[in-house]
């Protein structure tokens, strides 16, 4: 499961806490991956999901934005 974050987005700052609460480990359970303007995780979001917009995750064959659709996806399929 990858997660295309940008450091100064609240709205990936609340997926990320949501995640840790549902006790996920980065690198073990997902990855982040910059997607600041600029960057090729900025083009994957684009190329993926036609918006250039965070927070964006891949999971898979699945992808979607919306931090709240994040949350309860991620929720769903993995929280321990
Ligand atoms: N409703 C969305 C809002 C996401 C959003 O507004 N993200 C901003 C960054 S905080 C964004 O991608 N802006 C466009 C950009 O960075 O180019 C969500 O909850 O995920």
């Amino acid at each position: 499961m990858k997660l295309y974050l940008r450091a100064d987005c609240p709205y990936c700052n609340k997926v990320l806490n949501a995640v840790e609460k549902m006790g996920l480990k980065e690198k073990e359970d997902y990855i982040i991956i910059n997607a600041q303007a600029g960057t090729p995780g900025r083009d994957m979001v684009l190329k993926t999901g036609g918006k250039a917009m965070v927070p964006f995750l891949i999971d898979g064959d699945h992808s979607m934005y919306e931090s709240d659709d994040i949350i309860a996806w991620i929720g769903k399929k993995y929280a321990k």
